[in-house]
C-alpha cells in the first residue's frame, strides 16, 4: 500500500507552509504509510488538522472574509462519540465564538461518523400557516423535521431551532440551546425611531454546520465553522428577500415612501436604511460586524498578501460581490478563477429528505 496522492499532496503543501524540514516531512509521510499498511487508516495530527481547516477557509471561493484565515481557532473533537458530549462541545463552540460579542472565527471538527442536521447551529424556525409563513421560510423543512422529532416551538417569528445530532446510523437526537448562550441583537435605526415597531432582530454568530471539511481527500461531514456577519447578509438578504422576512415594504412604510411607484426607488432607499440599522445595532450592542465596503478592502489586502506569498487566489465572482452597491467595490471590476482547490468546504446531501 502507498500513500494516497491527495494525502501526500496535502502533507507536502502543509509542511512546506509550516516551514518544516524535508526530513520531518519524509518521516511523517512514512509514518502515514506504515499506519495505512498496518491499520488501513491513519489520523491527522492536531497541527495538520488546524492548518488544513485554515487552508480550507483560504480556498473558499465564495468567501469575502478570507483575510483572517490564519486566525481560525480549531477545536479538535474527533474523539467524541456520544450525542451528549457532542452537544456540549457545540454549546462550548457557541460560547467561545460569541465571546460576548467580540466574535472569534472558530471551527469544531468531529468524528467522520457524525452529522449535524442543522444548516446553522443558531437559526430561526419557519412555520407554514394558513396566513403564510411565520419566521424564516428557509427553515420550513427542517422545522417540520424537528417537530416530528418531538420539538415544540413557541410559534414566534424568531424561535431558535434545536440542534439535531446524529451518530452513525442511529436515530438523530435534538437538544435545545441554553438561552443564555445565544446572543441576539434588536435592530434599531439611529434616526428612524419607528424602526423599533417592526421588532426586527437577528442572532450574532453565523455558524455553518451543514458543510463538509475536506483535507487531503479525507472528509469531515461535521465541522461547524463561523466568522462574523457582513451587514448585507442580514439587511439585504435574510430580512429583505421577498422569500425570507420580506421586511422592505414595512420599512418603506415607516419611512413614508411611495411604494406604489417602482421608479421612486423605494426598495433601494429602504434597503440602505435597513443595512444602516443592522450595522448601527450590532455596533451598539458590541457585536462584531463588517460593512461591505470595508470587507471588500480587506479582501483586496488578502489578494495582495496571497500574490506576495506566490499563491493564486481563486474566487466565485457571483458570490464575492456584495448584494448592495456591488459596482462600488473593486471585486465587481475584477475577474476570478473559480477552480476548486483542496482543502475546502463542500456542500453535501442533506441527511433528511
Ligand atoms: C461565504 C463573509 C468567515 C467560509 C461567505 C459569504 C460572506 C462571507 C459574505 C457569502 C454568504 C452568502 O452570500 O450567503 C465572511 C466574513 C467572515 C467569514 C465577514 C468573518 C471572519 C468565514 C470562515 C469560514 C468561511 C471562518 C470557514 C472557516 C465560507 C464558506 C462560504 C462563505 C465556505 C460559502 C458558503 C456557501 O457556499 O453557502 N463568507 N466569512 N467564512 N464563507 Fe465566509
Ligand atoms: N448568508 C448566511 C451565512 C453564510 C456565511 N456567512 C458568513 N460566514 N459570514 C446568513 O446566515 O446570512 N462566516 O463564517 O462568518
Amino acid at each position: 500500500m502507498f500513500v494516497d496522492n491527495k494525502v501526500q499532496d496535502f502533507i507536502l503543501r502543509c509542511y512546506n507552509e509550516l516551514g518544516k524540514s524535508r526530513e520531518e516531512t519524509e518521516y511523517r509521510l512514512n509514518e502515514i504509510k506504515k499506519s495505512l499498511q498496518s491499520f488501513g487508516t491513519f489520523e491527522f495530527t492536531y497541527e495538520e488538522l488546524e492548518h488544513g481547516a485554515r487552508m480550507a477557509w483560504r480556498n473558499s471561493n465564495r468567501c469575502i472574509g478570507r483575510l483572517f484565515w490564519k486566525s481560525l481557532k480549531v477545536f479538535d473533537e474527533r474523539n467524541l462519540h456520544s450525542v451528549d458530549q457532542i452537544a456540549f462541545a457545540l454549546f462550548r463552540h457557541i460560547q467561545y465564538a460569541s465571546n460576548e460579542g467580540k466574535i472569534r472565527p472558530t471551527i469544531t471538527i468531529f468524528h467522520q461518523d457524525i452529522r449535524i442536521w442543522n444548516h446553522q447551529l443558531i437559526r430561526y424556525a419557519g412555520y407554514e400557516t394558513e396566513h403564510g409563513i411565520i419566521g424564516d421560510s428557509h427553515s420550513v423543512k427542517f422545522t417540520r423535521i424537528c417537530q416530528q422529532l418531538g420539538w415544540v416551538g413557541k410559534g414566534t417569528a424568531y424561535d431558535v431551532l434545536p440542534i439535531v445530532i446524529q451518530v452513525q446510523n442511529e436515530a438523530p437526537v435534538w437538544f435545545s440551546i441554553p438561552e443564555d448562550i445565544i446572543l441576539e441583537i434588536p435592530i434599531r435605526h439611529p434616526e428612524f425611531p419607528l424602526f423599533d415597531e417592526l421588532h426586527l432582530q437577528w442572532y450574532a454568530v453565523p455558524i455553518l454546520s451543514d458543510m463538509a471539511l475536506e483535507i487531503g481527500g479525507i472528509r469531515f461531514p461535521a465541522a461547524p465553522f463561523n466568522g462574523w456577519y457582513m451587514e448585507t447578509e442580514i439587511g439585504a438578504r435574510n430580512l429583505a428577500d421577498t422569500k425570507r422576512y420580506n421586511i422592505l415594504p414595512k420599512v418603506a412604510s415607516i419611512m413614508g415612501l411611495d411604494t406604489k411607484n417602482d421608479a421612486s426607488l423605494w426598495k433601494d432607499k429602504a434597503l440602505i436604511e435597513l443595512n444602516i440599522a443592522v450595522l448601527h445595532s450590532y455596533k451598539n450592542h458590541g457585536v462584531t460586524i463588517i460593512d461591505h465596503h470595508t470587507a471588500a478592502k480587506q479582501f483586496e489586502r488578502f489578494e495582495q498578501i496571497e500574490a506576495d506569498a506566490g499563491r493564486k487566489v481563486t474566487g466565485d465572482w457571483t458570490w464575492l460581490i456584495p448584494p448592495v452597491s456591488p459596482a462600488t467595490t473593486h471585486i465587481f471590476h475584477s475577474q476570478y478563477d473559480n477552480t476548486l482547490l483542496s482543502p475546502n468546504y463542500f456542500h453535501q446531501t442533506s441527511p433528511y429528505s
